[in-house]
């Protein structure tokens, strides 16, 4: 039995534009809801503008995919949330699957439902310095 809750983690995720579209965030969240211990934090549906993109994905501006991701990210509602748990930024990674949806495994969110790499449908930080970062970036009011 763990004696301590050193493990505890909140991580910043975002059901993208093509997750709200498809009506597949009630179906998302229930796979995070249904891991013991979990829990949303925050939740907010809000189209993402390019200032809020352009800090959430700093280490990719420049790249060939940024201004299509930019103009995807950007074309429609997102669900932002904080969710809080037990190793939770390696777990909803792992929900998620791999960036490329052909290369995420059966179970795994982007394995079930998509099959291109921008329209990925989550988003998840991938360690505590991003999730905090993040965090910061979508819930300023929370960092
Ligand atoms: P991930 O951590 O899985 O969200 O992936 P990355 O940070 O590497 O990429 C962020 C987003 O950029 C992806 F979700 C989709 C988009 N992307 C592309 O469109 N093309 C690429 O080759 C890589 C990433």
């Amino acid at each position: 039995m763990s004696s301590q809750n050193s493990s505890a983690q909140r991580t910043l995720v975002l059901l993208k534009p093509d997750a709200v579209r498809r009506g597949l965030i009630g179906e998302i969240i229930a796979r995070i809801e249904r891991k013991a211990g979990w829990r949303i934090t925050s939740l907010e549906l809000r189209t993402l503008d390019r200032s809020v993109l352009e800090r959430h994905y700093a280490e990719h501006v420049g790249k060939s995919f940024y201004e299509p991701l930019v103009e995807f990210m950007s074309s429609g509602p997102t669900a932002a949330m904080i969710v809080e748990g037990e190793e939770v930024i390696a777990g909803i990674r792992a929900l998620a699957g791999k960036t490329n949806p052909l290369e995420a495994g059966p179970g795994t969110i982007r394995g079930d439902f998509a099959t291109i790499t921008r329209e990925n449908l989550i988003h998840a930080s991938d360690s505590v310095d991003s999730a905090e970062r993040e965090i910061k970036v979508f819930f300023p009011g929370r960092a």
